[in-house]
């Protein structure tokens, strides 16, 4: 019987409880989340009673050391993700670090290189890839339906308060790319492979935002295919479809849309077929974050197993140096009008 894989989850705030529940559920599956941290240690305290977990503590050095944690699961802002992640990887402690990766890409190089040097797991959470469409729609083009993607457009377009929730993304210098461009470009090397070349025009339309609030990116992949990618929190529209992304992929014999009521139609040589992408397979799952939430499982799921069996995440701290380079990509080509090749 093997041991469980000890857990502990830094940061206790507003998307944190999702990690919890997910490592919670992961318990059948050889996870024991073990302990919580947050520098508010009444948050860590709160978050500890609320779900039954043994221990709290105030700082990561302290936890790292005190409850023999196997694997961190740093769920901060990004302000805190490299000083964090070095604490992991200086005790040899695998990690897990949310979207986005760090403050800039060299900040994402060193903590790589880090982990590389040690030889500790870094894994980025970053979800949408794991959300139940993103993996239909992966397995569709892997099986063909639709022939060799092409063409294709990737759209976050809401009008939802984001900032009820997250208030701090309204003072953010660099807002929309870094909270929702790290999660569709990812799912645009996801669907059509890396890139070779992006163009990025960003616009700030909404009243008291600090940074860039909607992003329309051109991209073209090594494969040749061509995305359109689109986020943005300024889109009034009703019914708003947050938080569903809307994907359009054509392909050298077909073609796939989901829309915003998560219906996934595949139209191919024999005709069309339509399904549900829906799911919410977790009891704590409520509408309308239920499919994020399910990916967060997922993604918490992935990594256990990586842990386990050695082999880096899908979304490894060096392949999401690829989503993180198309994102500063984005910047220069939004300063420069002009199309960038990502450095990587
Ligand atoms: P938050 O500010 O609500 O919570 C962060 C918590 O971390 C706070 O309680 C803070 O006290 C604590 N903290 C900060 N620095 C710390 C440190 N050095 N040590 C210990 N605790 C520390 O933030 P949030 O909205 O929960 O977002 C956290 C991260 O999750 C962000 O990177 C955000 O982009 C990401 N996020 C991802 C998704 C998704 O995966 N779909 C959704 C929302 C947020
Ligand atoms: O995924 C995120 O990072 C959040 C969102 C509201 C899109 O879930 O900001």
């Amino acid at each position: 019987m093997r041991e469980p894989v000890r857990v502990g989850v830094v940061g206790c705030g507003f998307f944190a409880r999702n990690h919890i529940q997910s490592w919670l559920d992961l318990s059948g599956q050889g996870a024991k989340l073990v302990a919580v941290c947050d520098s508010d240690r009444s948050r860590a305290d709160k978050c500890a009673a609320e779900f039954g977990i043994g221990v709290a503590y105030g700082d990561i050095e302290t936890m790292l050391s005190d409850a023999k944690i196997d694997l961190v699961d740093i769920v901060t802002q990004v302000g805190s993700h490299r000083p964090l992640v070095e604490s992991a990887i200086n005790c040899g402690v695998a990690a897990i670090v949310q979207k986005p990766f760090g403050l800039s890409l060299e900040d994402c190089r060193a903590m790589t290189d880090h982990a590389d040097a040690r030889d500790t797991l870094l894994s980025v959470h970053e979800n949408f890839r794991f959300q139940r469409p993103s993996r239909l729609i992966q397995s569709a083009l892997e099986n063909g339906l639709i022939g060799q993607p092409n063409w294709g457009r990737i759209a976050f377009r809401t009008g939802y308060d984001v900032f009820t929730g997250q208030p701090y993304l309204r003072d953010e210098p660099r807002f929309v790319v870094m909270d929702l461009g790290v999660h569709v470009l990812d799912l645009a090397r996801y669907f059509f492979g890396e890139v070779n070349w992006i163009s990025a025009e960003l616009q700030t339309r909404l009243d008291g935002v600090q940074g860039e609030d909607t992003a329309t990116m051109l991209l073209r992949h090594k494969s040749g295919a061509v995305s359109v990618v689109e986020c943005t929190y300024a889109s009034f529209q009703d019914p708003d479809p947050f938080p569903a992304t809307l994907i359009e992929i054509e392909g050298s014999k077909g073609g796939l849309r989901l829309d915003s009521d998560l219906c996934l139609t595949i139209s191919g040589p024999e005709g069309a077929t339509r399904s549900s992408a829906d799911t919410n397979s977790r009891a704590w799952g409520e509408k309308p974050w239920h499919v994020v939430q399910d990916s967060v499982y997922q993604a918490c799921a992935h990594f256990l197993e990586g842990f386990r069996s050695g082999i880096p995440a899908e979304t490894s701290a060096a392949d999401n140096l690829k989503t993180f380079a198309l994102c500063e990509a984005a910047y220069t080509s939004a300063a420069t009008h002009a199309a960038v090749k990502p450095d990587y």
